[in-house]
């Protein structure tokens, strides 16, 4: 098994701790330490049922100790895919005091996306939930079945055969657990996949309690805070920006939605009194539509943050009047750094910038084309590396050999631009990949599904503009033979084993690619020619 181990030089590492941006703190004995503090405080709201964090900490120390007894050791590696249920922490807290390495996949991700989870990380487990529409165990089984190695599915709720339940778990004899190394891996979080499928992104207890600390500062979230989880809570954004685990740290309450609809969500907000939270462009667009009916309290609410995607300056306008709250936009990626936009700055600010990194020792590069930095304020690559950006992924000498520079830093494939005051501006990707509503997708990664259909002789997918969703997905299709319909390129793309939101938006069918776009031009040209034909109207 290859093991996971953090990816900065030792010389990174002593500059780091020594700044005092490491502390040698880990998930496992902070949240001891609010256990401690504040015994009776709720941690956890999931619909009736609530988790005090003496009760957080005892029911993870259980499922850690359930996991050692299943033969599952530290260092191991187990998927974890599940549902905004309160569940979720105690499990991802459970592994943390294992040692047993959680890879956040997201309940929409299917077969074909689980089974390269499972491969890349050496999975040893998987862990879904019962009765949830979809059956998330039959998938588990179909996974266990091509992968070897993953010997467990751990179900919460009703477990069938060739599974163990998560209350059995619970039930384990206590069992002492060594502290963990805070210098080691924590998790497997998972990159957006600009190219090809998502990486697996190894995140320290050091390098990731740093930036939970440091956006609790700057969010200004305290233990009198409610912060509710809309967005699927095993993403980056409502996992770090500030998201749950910097709740925990602060020792605030975190109230569960199911989905991040308004019907669930504002009158979840009024019932729990739900002081910030964070969303996507396009749900905050649908939030704005349903509280200008009036119909529910926010009155509670004081930040939101917004991020994951382009937020319009028009749609940032009306936060305020509309919820009644301060906006904080945050642009961030699984793979480090983090910007936010002040809670006190001007309001011109807020609503056009994404703000500044979390860290002073957050290294930012714009350059051009060649790697020259471009003149101040103006628009390039933004290339960063820091206290908290990983150096490399886990097991993919391909890709950080594209990903990252020499020296280190991380090529996020953004391209912005950064104002005088620090401020940075997002202008778009340089990458083909498409941002549906934060849900980054590969246009490469669906290319090689598409080609693998008998009737496709060749695809290229583009992002095209949408007023709600940010960017639609557009596969262009030659077909081979017989003109396949288009919903049955669709299915194709489900039965394949992808998620939803990788199914193409739109198809269009053409006879050849234009000339000026083959050939000895890359299909990053020819992706760029495509998508000027839909036109910006498209
Ligand atoms: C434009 N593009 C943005 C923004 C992310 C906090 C917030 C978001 C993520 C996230 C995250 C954007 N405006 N405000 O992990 O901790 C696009 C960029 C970026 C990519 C990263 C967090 N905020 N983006 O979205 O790893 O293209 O993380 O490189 O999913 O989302 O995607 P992801």
């Amino acid at each position: 098994m290859i093991p996971v181990t953090q990816t900065w030089s030792a010389e990174a590492a002593a500059r780091y701790r020594s700044k005092g941006y490491w502390r040698g703190e880990t998930f496992g004995a902070f949240l001891r330490a609010r256990a401690q503090a504040t015994p009776d405080a709720v941690a956890i709201v999931c619909g009736a049922r609530r988790w005090t964090y003496a009760d957080f900490d005892r029911d993870s120390d259980a499922f850690a100790a359930g996991l050692l007894d299943l033969g599952l050791r530290a260092g191991d590696r187990a998927i974890v895919q599940l549902p905004n249920i309160g569940e979720y922490f105690i499990i991802v807290f459970g592994l943390f005091k294992a040692g047993i390495l959680p890879i956040f996949a997201l309940p929409g991700h299917r077969s074909a996306e689980i089974t390269h989870f499972a491969e890349k990380g050496e999975a040893a487990a998987h862990i879904v939930a019962a009765g949830q529409g979809f059956d998330y165990c039959a998938l588990a089984h179909d996974v266990r079945g091509r992968v070897p190695g993953l010997s467990h599915v751990v179900t919460v709720g009703a477990a069938g055969a060739g599974e163990v339940g998560y209350d059995d778990l619970l039930r384990a004899a206590p069992r002492d657990l060594p502290a963990r190394d805070p210098a080691g891996v924590a998790f497997l979080q998972l990159s957006g996949g600009s190219t090809g499928l998502s990486k697996l992104i190894p995140r320290s207890h050091d390098d990731y309690i740093y930036t939970l600390r440091e956006s609790a500062r700057i969010c200004g979230l305290t233990a009198a805070d409610t912060l509710m989880i809309a967005l699927p809570a095993a993403h980056n954004f409502p996992m770090s920006s500030p998201g749950s685990l910097s709740a925990f740290y602060v020792g605030a309450r975190v109230v569960l939605a199911p989905s991040p609809s308004p019907d669930a969500c504002l009158p979840l907000i009024a019932r729990e009194r739900v002081t910030m939270t964070s969303l996507v462009p396009p749900v905050a667009l649908l939030w704005l539509s349903a509280a200008e009916a009036g119909q529910h309290d926010l009155s509670s609410l004081r930040v939101i943050q917004i991020g994951g995607a382009k937020l319009a300056p028009e749609v940032a306008r009306r936060i305020r009047p509309v919820l009644g709250c301060t906006l904080q936009q945050v642009f961030g990626m699984a793979e480090g750094l983090v910007n936010y936009t002040a809670l006190d700055d001007d309001e011109e600010t807020i609503v056009t910038t994404q703000g500044r990194p979390i860290s002073p020792d957050d290294e930012i590069l714009i350059v051009d084309d060649d790697g020259r930095d471009v003149a101040p304020g103006e628009a390039g690559h933004l290339l960063t590396r820091g206290p908290y950006t990983i150096r490399a992924y886990h097991n993919d000498d391909g890709a950080n050999a594209r990903a990252f520079t020499a020296d280190g830093f991380y090529r996020t494939g953004d391209i912005v631009l950064r104002r005088a005051d620090g401020a940075l501006v997002v202008q778009g990707r340089a990458g083909d990949h498409i941002n549906r509503a934060g849900e980054k997708i590969s246009a490469e990664e669906i290319e090689d599904h598409l080609l693998a259909h008998p009737q496709v002789f060749d695809a290229a997918v583009v992002s095209i503009p949408d007023e709600f969703l940010g960017e639609r997905s557009c596969a262009f299709v030659i077909p081979r033979g017989d003109k396949p319909k288009a919903a049955a390129l669709k299915a194709w793309i489900r039965q394949r084993g992808l998620a939803e939101f990788k199914v193409p938006d739109q198809v269009v069918f053409v006879e050849r690619f234009t000339e000026t776009a083959v050939g000895k031009i890359s299909r990053k040209a020819l992706r760029a020619h495509l998508r000027a034909t839909l036109g910006p109207e498209a």
